[in-house]
């Protein structure tokens, strides 16, 4: 069944037709989120948020909420697409890999979105991705660091540059610290994709800087007690220490590596990459260096839209993880306006669902986008093309209740 209204898009000054495919229309509502028809919510177009809501990996997904919703708000603030809003349609994925497939259906099938910003997790990615793929919906991966994610499909593109070209950054800034540095005691979490990639770039680092890669020591995310590791890694009297894990073990471990007395620079991967890391090892984890993908200082008209609005919300910079959920959504809404405009008798979000989701991620894939993590565009394969990354260190008030992130120069 197809339903018909008229809505006015303002930019070009006279009426264009949106017509609204209607499958699956007996589809339950999801907390009044769900839309009534394809790829639009009331007349607004739907772009779902997968990202985890609740588990340990909420440490990072909540961050990826706020930068979202912001761009809901902010985007909408500015007419939308072409005179038509969007609207989130957000699906908790949870920390595991089934919690991803689950909202990834829901957002396809039932919520019938024109794109998804998800999941969380590099380790998710790789099971929920082929179902978008699949399905021919465009996917941007807001925090899928690990090699090999673009590659899963056609569908698949990323805001959030691989740990290859990210995390080689905190291992020169340490050595720019330190240049005494000889000795490396590498830990990561085997249970994990994206630890595993970044852990293999920081010991193919290690050994490019002529260092000597100590001992590596092996966890899982679920791990609260690191003592063997911990102890081993002591025991090769380590001048570096690199984290590879997520914010709740991560922070654990550097936390039990500094109780048994561990004095020197420690790298905490992606995963530390949190202010949600500070209640977990409080003041222990001052001078944690992380590398950047984005720096609240970038100069551009969108990051300053950005940054002012997290700032008037949250009365702090923005992290990381907001910025690239940001991004996320503005690729979206970027390229649906430009397909609009490039054909304004061209029904927005009113053609089939699925050749709107077919053509938005060959327009998605062509755009070059002023974002807050600066320029970007994707090759064909869907990788981000970003030119600049950062180093950033932990710096903890004395009480360890408070901290922040201080860009390195
Ligand atoms: C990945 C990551 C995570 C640490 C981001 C939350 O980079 O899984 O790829």
């Amino acid at each position: 069944m197809k339903s018909v209204w008229f809505r006015y898009l303002l930019s070009f000054g006279f009426p264009i037709l949106l017509t609204a495919c209607t499958q699956g229309n007996n589809a339950p509502s999801s907390g009044g989120n769900a839309p009534s028809s394809g790829g639009n919510s009331g007349g607004a177009i739907s772009i779902g948020i997968a990202v985890a809501q609740t588990s340990n990996v909420a440490l990072l997904g909540q961050e990826q909420v706020a930068g979202a919703k912001l761009a809901e708000k902010y985007f909408n603030e500015k007419g939308g697409i072409n005179g038509t809003p969007i609207k989130l349609v957000l699906q908790d994925t949870a920390g595991d890999e089934q919690g991803a497939i689950n909202a990834f259906q829901t957002l396809i099938n039932r919520d019938k979105v024109v794109g998804i910003v998800g999941p969380t997790l590099s380790q998710q990615a790789f099971s929920a991705d082929p179902i978008a793929d699949r399905a021919k919906v465009p996917v941007l991966g807001p925090s899928n660091t690990a090699k090999g994610i673009p590659e899963i499909g056609d569908y698949i593109a990323r805001v959030s540059a691989p740990v290859a070209v990210v995390a080689p950054n905190a291992v020169k800034a340490a050595l720019k610290i330190n240049p005494q540095i000889k000795k490396v005691a590498v830990f990561y979490a085997q249970n994990d994709a994206f630890s595993k990639s970044e852990t293999e770039i920081f010991q193919q680092t290690v050994k490019e800087q002529k260092l000597e890669l100590a001992t590596v020591q092996k966890f899982q995310t679920t791990d609260t007690d690191f003592q063997s590791q911990a102890t081993a890694g002591m025991n090769a009297k380590p001048d570096l220490v690199i984290v590879s894990g997520l914010a709740a073990d991560g922070g654990n471990l550097v936390r039990q590596l500094r109780e048994l007395g561990y004095k020197g620079l420690i790298i905490g991967g992606n995963g530390l990459n949190t202010s949600n890391l500070f209640p977990v090892c409080k003041k222990l984890c001052d001078g944690i260096l992380i590398a950047q993908a984005y720096n609240p200082s970038q100069p551009n008209a969108m990051n300053k839209g950005f940054r002012d609005a997290y700032l008037a919300q949250y009365k702090k910079e923005p992290p990381q993880f907001s910025a690239q959920a940001f991004t996320g959504v503005q690729v979206f809404v970027e390229a649906l306006t430009t397909m609009s405009k490039a054909n304004p008798t061209m029904k927005v979000n009113a053609q089939p669902i699925a050749d709107l989701r077919v053509g938005l991620n060959k327009q998605l894939l062509a755009g070059k986008y002023s974002t807050p993590l600066g320029e970007i565009s994707f090759t064909p394969t869907g990788e981000i093309v970003q030119k600049d990354f950062y180093v950033a260190q932990v710096k903890m008030d004395a009480d360890g209740t408070n901290g922040k992130f201080t860009f390195l120069k």
